[in-house]
Protein backbone atom coordinates (compact mmCIF):
# COMPACT_ATOMS: atom_id res chain seq x y z
CA UNK A 1 0.00 0.00 0.00
CA UNK A 2 1.60 3.35 -1.05
CA UNK A 3 2.80 5.40 2.44
CA UNK A 4 1.29 8.57 2.34
CA UNK A 5 3.04 12.28 3.46
CA UNK A 6 2.71 13.17 7.13
CA UNK A 7 1.39 15.88 8.86
CA UNK A 8 5.12 17.27 9.71
CA UNK A 9 6.19 16.91 6.20
CA UNK A 10 4.62 19.87 5.28
CA UNK A 11 5.87 23.25 6.14
CA UNK A 12 4.74 24.90 9.28
CA UNK A 13 3.68 28.18 7.93
CA UNK A 14 1.13 25.86 5.57
CA UNK A 15 -0.22 24.07 8.95
CA UNK A 16 -0.88 27.12 10.78
CA UNK A 17 -2.60 28.78 7.71
CA UNK A 18 -4.92 26.02 7.36
CA UNK A 19 -5.61 25.21 11.39
CA UNK A 20 -6.70 29.37 11.12
CA UNK A 21 -9.21 28.52 8.64
CA UNK A 22 -10.18 25.22 10.22
CA UNK A 23 -8.64 22.93 7.56
CA UNK A 24 -6.74 20.26 7.95
CA UNK A 25 -5.13 17.52 5.39
CA UNK A 26 -6.86 14.72 4.60
CA UNK A 27 -3.94 12.38 3.28
CA UNK A 28 -1.89 12.52 7.02
CA UNK A 29 -4.87 10.49 8.72
CA UNK A 30 -6.38 8.75 5.86
CA UNK A 31 -5.13 5.55 6.66
CA UNK A 32 -5.88 5.59 10.51
CA UNK A 33 -9.89 6.63 9.43
CA UNK A 34 -10.40 4.27 6.83
CA UNK A 35 -7.55 1.50 8.22
CA UNK A 36 -6.97 -1.71 4.97
CA UNK A 37 -9.23 -4.86 5.64
CA UNK A 38 -10.06 -4.40 9.43
CA UNK A 39 -11.74 -1.46 11.50
CA UNK A 40 -10.08 0.43 14.21
CA UNK A 41 -11.28 -0.84 17.34
CA UNK A 42 -11.82 0.37 21.11
CA UNK A 43 -13.73 -2.22 22.68
CA UNK A 44 -11.71 -4.63 24.25
CA UNK A 45 -12.84 -8.59 25.35
CA UNK A 46 -13.75 -7.83 29.30
CA UNK A 47 -15.45 -9.40 32.13
CA UNK A 48 -16.97 -8.28 34.70
CA UNK A 49 -17.11 -10.68 37.68
CA UNK A 50 -20.57 -10.46 39.67
CA UNK A 51 -18.74 -12.40 42.78
CA UNK A 52 -16.17 -9.20 42.56
CA UNK A 53 -18.94 -6.40 42.09
CA UNK A 54 -21.79 -7.46 44.26
CA UNK A 55 -20.00 -6.19 47.44
CA UNK A 56 -19.24 -2.84 46.14
CA UNK A 57 -22.71 -2.62 44.86
CA UNK A 58 -23.92 -2.99 47.93
CA UNK A 59 -21.62 -0.82 48.97
CA UNK A 60 -23.29 1.65 47.29
CA UNK A 61 -26.50 1.15 49.02
CA UNK A 62 -25.16 2.06 52.49
CA UNK A 63 -23.15 5.07 50.54
CA UNK A 64 -25.61 6.75 48.61
CA UNK A 65 -29.15 7.40 49.20
CA UNK A 66 -31.08 6.76 46.28
CA UNK A 67 -32.21 10.39 46.23
CA UNK A 68 -28.49 11.07 45.74
CA UNK A 69 -28.16 8.73 43.15
CA UNK A 70 -31.94 8.71 41.19
CA UNK A 71 -30.63 5.43 39.75
CA UNK A 72 -27.70 3.09 41.73
CA UNK A 73 -25.81 2.46 39.06
CA UNK A 74 -22.31 0.58 38.78
CA UNK A 75 -21.23 1.41 35.37
CA UNK A 76 -19.18 -1.79 33.41
CA UNK A 77 -17.04 0.21 31.54
CA UNK A 78 -14.47 -0.88 28.80
CA UNK A 79 -10.73 0.20 30.14
CA UNK A 80 -10.31 0.39 26.01
CA UNK A 81 -12.98 3.13 25.17
CA UNK A 82 -11.85 4.86 28.71
CA UNK A 83 -13.35 4.46 31.70
CA UNK A 84 -15.17 7.32 32.20
CA UNK A 85 -16.73 7.09 29.07
CA UNK A 86 -18.80 4.45 30.52
CA UNK A 87 -19.08 2.25 27.29
CA UNK A 88 -18.89 -1.30 27.20
CA UNK A 89 -18.36 -1.43 23.16
CA UNK A 90 -19.06 1.88 20.52
CA UNK A 91 -22.71 1.39 20.92
CA UNK A 92 -23.55 -0.42 23.81
CA UNK A 93 -23.55 0.42 27.54
CA UNK A 94 -24.14 -1.95 30.49
CA UNK A 95 -24.52 -0.72 34.19
CA UNK A 96 -25.65 -3.29 37.10
CA UNK A 97 -28.62 -1.19 39.20
CA UNK A 98 -29.27 -1.68 42.64
CA UNK A 99 -32.53 -1.00 44.28
CA UNK A 100 -33.32 -1.71 48.05
CA UNK A 101 -36.68 -2.59 49.70
CA UNK A 102 -38.81 0.24 50.13
CA UNK A 103 -36.68 2.67 47.36
CA UNK A 104 -38.35 4.45 44.30
CA UNK A 105 -36.43 5.39 41.39
CA UNK A 106 -38.54 8.44 40.07
CA UNK A 107 -40.02 8.64 36.65
CA UNK A 108 -38.36 9.54 33.54
CA UNK A 109 -38.17 9.17 29.93
CA UNK A 110 -35.11 9.45 27.41
CA UNK A 111 -34.01 9.61 24.30
CA UNK A 112 -31.74 5.90 24.47
CA UNK A 113 -33.58 2.62 24.75
CA UNK A 114 -32.79 0.65 27.54
CA UNK A 115 -33.54 -2.93 28.46
CA UNK A 116 -33.40 -4.77 32.47
CA UNK A 117 -32.21 -8.26 32.79
CA UNK A 118 -33.03 -9.27 35.97
CA UNK A 119 -29.80 -10.62 37.95
CA UNK A 120 -31.35 -11.22 41.66
CA UNK A 121 -34.36 -10.70 44.17
CA UNK A 122 -37.36 -10.72 43.95
CA UNK A 123 -40.67 -7.81 44.85
CA UNK A 124 -39.24 -4.86 42.27
CA UNK A 125 -40.84 -3.78 39.35
CA UNK A 126 -40.53 -1.40 36.74
CA UNK A 127 -43.77 0.52 35.55
CA UNK A 128 -43.14 1.57 31.76
CA UNK A 129 -46.33 3.34 30.03
CA UNK A 130 -48.43 2.68 32.73
CA UNK A 131 -47.46 -0.51 32.77
CA UNK A 132 -46.31 -2.29 35.93
CA UNK A 133 -43.77 -5.36 34.94
CA UNK A 134 -42.38 -7.10 37.66
CA UNK A 135 -38.67 -8.48 38.77
CA UNK A 136 -37.54 -11.91 38.63
CA UNK A 137 -34.68 -13.55 37.90
CA UNK A 138 -33.78 -13.56 34.19
CA UNK A 139 -36.83 -11.32 33.24
CA UNK A 140 -36.31 -8.85 30.60
CA UNK A 141 -38.53 -5.45 30.52
CA UNK A 142 -38.21 -3.30 27.94
CA UNK A 143 -37.61 0.37 28.20
CA UNK A 144 -37.95 1.84 24.70
CA UNK A 145 -37.25 5.16 24.15
CA UNK A 146 -39.31 8.16 24.49
CA UNK A 147 -41.28 5.61 27.07
CA UNK A 148 -41.50 7.08 30.55
CA UNK A 149 -40.36 4.44 33.21
CA UNK A 150 -39.75 4.14 36.77
CA UNK A 151 -38.92 1.49 39.28
CA UNK A 152 -40.17 0.21 42.42
CA UNK A 153 -39.63 -1.77 45.31
CA UNK A 154 -42.16 -3.92 47.49
CA UNK A 155 -40.11 -6.32 48.52
CA UNK A 156 -37.79 -7.31 51.30
CA UNK A 157 -34.26 -8.56 49.91
CA UNK A 158 -31.64 -6.04 47.59
CA UNK A 159 -33.14 -6.81 44.08
CA UNK A 160 -30.53 -6.18 40.98
CA UNK A 161 -30.21 -6.31 37.29
CA UNK A 162 -28.12 -5.52 34.42
CA UNK A 163 -29.29 -2.33 32.54
CA UNK A 164 -28.44 -2.28 28.94
CA UNK A 165 -28.83 0.83 26.92
CA UNK A 166 -27.77 2.17 23.47
CA UNK A 167 -26.25 5.21 24.84
CA UNK A 168 -23.03 5.75 23.80
CA UNK A 169 -24.14 5.82 20.26
CA UNK A 170 -27.13 8.01 20.95
CA UNK A 171 -24.83 10.26 23.22
CA UNK A 172 -22.58 9.96 19.88
CA UNK A 173 -25.23 11.33 17.85
CA UNK A 174 -26.23 14.39 19.85
CA UNK A 175 -29.75 13.07 20.34
CA UNK A 176 -29.52 11.90 24.05
CA UNK A 177 -31.39 13.81 26.83
CA UNK A 178 -33.84 12.80 29.57
CA UNK A 179 -37.34 14.40 30.61
CA UNK A 180 -38.68 13.74 34.43
CA UNK A 181 -41.74 12.99 35.07
CA UNK A 182 -44.41 11.89 38.01
CA UNK A 183 -45.52 9.37 39.34
CA UNK A 184 -47.00 6.82 36.73
CA UNK A 185 -50.69 5.56 36.99
CA UNK A 186 -50.81 1.84 36.86
CA UNK A 187 -53.13 2.53 33.81
CA UNK A 188 -52.08 -0.60 31.59
CA UNK A 189 -53.12 -4.51 32.15
CA UNK A 190 -49.98 -6.24 31.26
CA UNK A 191 -50.19 -7.61 27.73
CA UNK A 192 -47.30 -10.00 27.16
CA UNK A 193 -49.58 -13.23 28.25
CA UNK A 194 -51.27 -12.01 25.03
CA UNK A 195 -47.95 -12.75 23.16
CA UNK A 196 -47.22 -16.30 25.30
CA UNK A 197 -48.24 -18.77 22.65
CA UNK A 198 -46.37 -18.86 19.24
CA UNK A 199 -48.40 -18.50 15.83
CA UNK A 200 -51.22 -16.90 17.44
CA UNK A 201 -51.53 -12.96 18.11
CA UNK A 202 -54.19 -10.61 18.99
CA UNK A 203 -56.10 -10.05 15.52
CA UNK A 204 -56.36 -5.95 14.85
CA UNK A 205 -59.16 -7.17 12.07
CA UNK A 206 -62.35 -6.86 13.88
CA UNK A 207 -61.33 -4.26 16.57
CA UNK A 208 -60.18 -0.72 16.03
CA UNK A 209 -57.03 0.41 17.55
CA UNK A 210 -53.33 -0.41 15.58
CA UNK A 211 -50.86 -2.28 17.24
CA UNK A 212 -48.72 -0.49 19.28
CA UNK A 213 -44.71 -0.08 18.24
CA UNK A 214 -43.67 -1.99 21.65
CA UNK A 215 -46.65 -4.66 22.31
CA UNK A 216 -45.10 -6.15 24.56
CA UNK A 217 -42.37 -4.65 27.33
CA UNK A 218 -41.55 -7.74 29.51
CA UNK A 219 -40.26 -11.20 28.65
CA UNK A 220 -40.69 -13.82 31.23
CA UNK A 221 -37.67 -16.11 31.59
CA UNK A 222 -39.44 -18.76 32.24
CA UNK A 223 -41.13 -18.87 28.75
CA UNK A 224 -37.56 -18.18 26.95
CA UNK A 225 -36.37 -20.56 28.97
CA UNK A 226 -38.90 -23.23 28.17
CA UNK A 227 -38.79 -22.25 24.53
CA UNK A 228 -34.98 -22.81 24.33
CA UNK A 229 -35.28 -26.48 25.93
CA UNK A 230 -38.31 -27.27 23.82
CA UNK A 231 -35.85 -26.56 20.59
CA UNK A 232 -33.26 -28.22 21.67
CA UNK A 233 -35.04 -31.03 22.02
CA UNK A 234 -37.41 -31.05 18.73
CA UNK A 235 -33.94 -30.51 17.02
CA UNK A 236 -31.47 -31.54 18.27
CA UNK A 237 -29.30 -30.97 14.99
CA UNK A 238 -29.46 -27.06 15.11
CA UNK A 239 -26.40 -25.28 15.23
CA UNK A 240 -27.35 -22.79 17.91
CA UNK A 241 -30.20 -23.58 20.11
CA UNK A 242 -31.07 -19.63 20.39
CA UNK A 243 -34.10 -17.52 20.85
CA UNK A 244 -34.81 -13.68 19.84
CA UNK A 245 -36.77 -11.21 22.02
CA UNK A 246 -38.79 -9.66 18.90
CA UNK A 247 -42.05 -7.55 18.60
CA UNK A 248 -44.62 -10.40 18.87
CA UNK A 249 -46.73 -8.59 16.09
CA UNK A 250 -44.13 -8.33 13.48
CA UNK A 251 -41.22 -10.52 14.38
CA UNK A 252 -38.31 -7.55 14.03
CA UNK A 253 -36.15 -6.34 16.66
CA UNK A 254 -37.79 -5.69 19.97
CA UNK A 255 -35.84 -2.37 20.07
CA UNK A 256 -34.33 0.00 17.16
CA UNK A 257 -30.64 -0.25 18.05
CA UNK A 258 -29.24 -2.69 19.86
CA UNK A 259 -30.56 -7.40 19.61
CA UNK A 260 -31.21 -8.90 22.26
CA UNK A 261 -31.84 -12.49 22.26
CA UNK A 262 -31.10 -15.86 24.38
CA UNK A 263 -28.74 -18.94 23.49
CA UNK A 264 -28.71 -22.52 25.61
CA UNK A 265 -25.60 -24.02 25.63
CA UNK A 266 -26.58 -27.87 25.77
CA UNK A 267 -24.22 -29.74 28.36
CA UNK A 268 -20.82 -30.45 26.67
CA UNK A 269 -21.42 -28.27 24.18
CA UNK A 270 -18.96 -26.26 21.81
CA UNK A 271 -20.72 -23.39 19.91
CA UNK A 272 -18.04 -21.36 17.41
CA UNK A 273 -19.57 -17.87 16.46
CA UNK A 274 -18.06 -16.51 13.60
CA UNK A 275 -16.46 -12.92 13.20
CA UNK A 276 -19.54 -10.54 12.61
CA UNK A 277 -19.15 -6.42 12.51
CA UNK A 278 -21.64 -5.95 15.91
CA UNK A 279 -19.81 -6.43 19.31
CA UNK A 280 -21.55 -8.55 21.56
CA UNK A 281 -22.19 -8.93 25.16
CA UNK A 282 -22.14 -12.16 26.89
CA UNK A 283 -24.52 -12.51 30.65
CA UNK A 284 -24.89 -15.79 32.14
CA UNK A 285 -28.24 -16.33 33.25
CA UNK A 286 -27.69 -20.31 34.51
CA UNK A 287 -25.21 -22.92 34.34
CA UNK A 288 -21.32 -22.39 33.83
CA UNK A 289 -19.36 -21.35 30.04
CA UNK A 290 -16.51 -20.17 29.33
CA UNK A 291 -16.14 -17.83 26.56
CA UNK A 292 -13.35 -17.65 24.62
CA UNK A 293 -11.95 -14.32 22.22
CA UNK A 294 -8.44 -14.06 21.24
CA UNK A 295 -6.30 -14.81 23.65
CA UNK A 296 -8.96 -14.59 26.23
CA UNK A 297 -11.03 -17.35 28.51
CA UNK A 298 -13.54 -15.59 30.33
CA UNK A 299 -15.22 -18.46 32.60
CA UNK A 300 -18.39 -17.09 33.38
CA UNK A 301 -20.66 -18.24 36.19
CA UNK A 302 -23.82 -17.14 37.11
CA UNK A 303 -24.38 -13.20 36.70
CA UNK A 304 -20.78 -12.67 35.53
CA UNK A 305 -21.23 -10.48 32.09
CA UNK A 306 -18.31 -10.57 29.31
CA UNK A 307 -18.12 -8.61 25.99
CA UNK A 308 -16.79 -9.24 22.74
CA UNK A 309 -15.62 -6.30 20.03
CA UNK A 310 -16.57 -7.12 16.69
CA UNK A 311 -14.97 -8.65 13.59
CA UNK A 312 -13.80 -11.37 16.17
CA UNK A 313 -14.77 -14.96 16.13
CA UNK A 314 -16.20 -16.18 19.83
CA UNK A 315 -16.32 -19.83 21.43
CA UNK A 316 -18.61 -20.57 23.65
CA UNK A 317 -18.06 -23.45 25.82
CA UNK A 318 -20.40 -25.07 28.41
CA UNK A 319 -18.50 -25.91 31.22
CA UNK A 320 -20.81 -29.20 32.46
CA UNK A 321 -21.21 -31.93 30.61
CA UNK A 322 -24.71 -32.83 32.55
CA UNK A 323 -26.56 -29.47 32.68
CA UNK A 324 -27.30 -27.01 30.18
CA UNK A 325 -25.93 -23.61 30.31
CA UNK A 326 -27.99 -20.68 30.00
CA UNK A 327 -27.10 -16.76 28.48
CA UNK A 328 -28.20 -13.51 27.83
CA UNK A 329 -26.65 -12.07 24.57
CA UNK A 330 -27.11 -8.38 23.60
CA UNK A 331 -25.75 -7.03 20.00
CA UNK A 332 -25.16 -4.12 17.75
CA UNK A 333 -26.76 -6.27 14.67
CA UNK A 334 -30.29 -4.18 14.55
CA UNK A 335 -27.89 -1.21 14.24
CA UNK A 336 -25.55 -2.08 11.65
CA UNK A 337 -28.07 -4.09 9.21
CA UNK A 338 -29.76 -0.28 9.47
CA UNK A 339 -26.33 0.96 8.44
CA UNK A 340 -25.72 -1.47 6.11
CA UNK A 341 -22.83 -2.56 7.39
CA UNK A 342 -23.18 -5.43 9.15
CA UNK A 343 -21.01 -8.24 8.12
CA UNK A 344 -20.37 -12.01 8.46
CA UNK A 345 -16.50 -13.75 7.79
CA UNK A 346 -16.45 -17.10 7.31
O1 LIG B 1 -33.01 2.88 35.03
O2 LIG B 1 -33.69 4.56 33.87
O3 LIG B 1 -28.24 2.34 33.95
O4 LIG B 1 -31.93 6.19 32.91
C1 LIG B 1 -28.76 4.45 33.03
C2 LIG B 1 -29.70 5.42 32.77
C3 LIG B 1 -30.43 3.12 34.09
C4 LIG B 1 -32.80 3.84 34.28
C5 LIG B 1 -29.13 3.32 33.69
C6 LIG B 1 -31.01 5.23 33.17
C7 LIG B 1 -31.39 4.08 33.84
Amino acid sequence: MQELGRLDDLPLAYRESLGAQNLVPLWPSLRSVLPPGTPARRTQPVMWSYEALRPLLMQAGELTPIEKAERRVLVLANPGHGLEKMQASAAIYLGMQLLLPGEWAPSHKHTPNAVRMIVEGEGAYTTVDGEKCPMSRGDLILTPTGLWHEHGHDGKEPVVWLDVLDLPLVYYTETSYAVEGKEQDVTATRLERNYARGGVVPSPVFSRGSARRYPMLRYPWADARAALLSLAESQPDVEAVQVAYVNPENGSDCQNILGFSALMLRPGETLNLPARSPAMVFHLIEGGAEVAIEANRFALSPADTCCAPGYTPVTLKNRSASEPAFVFVADESPLHKKLGVYEVRA
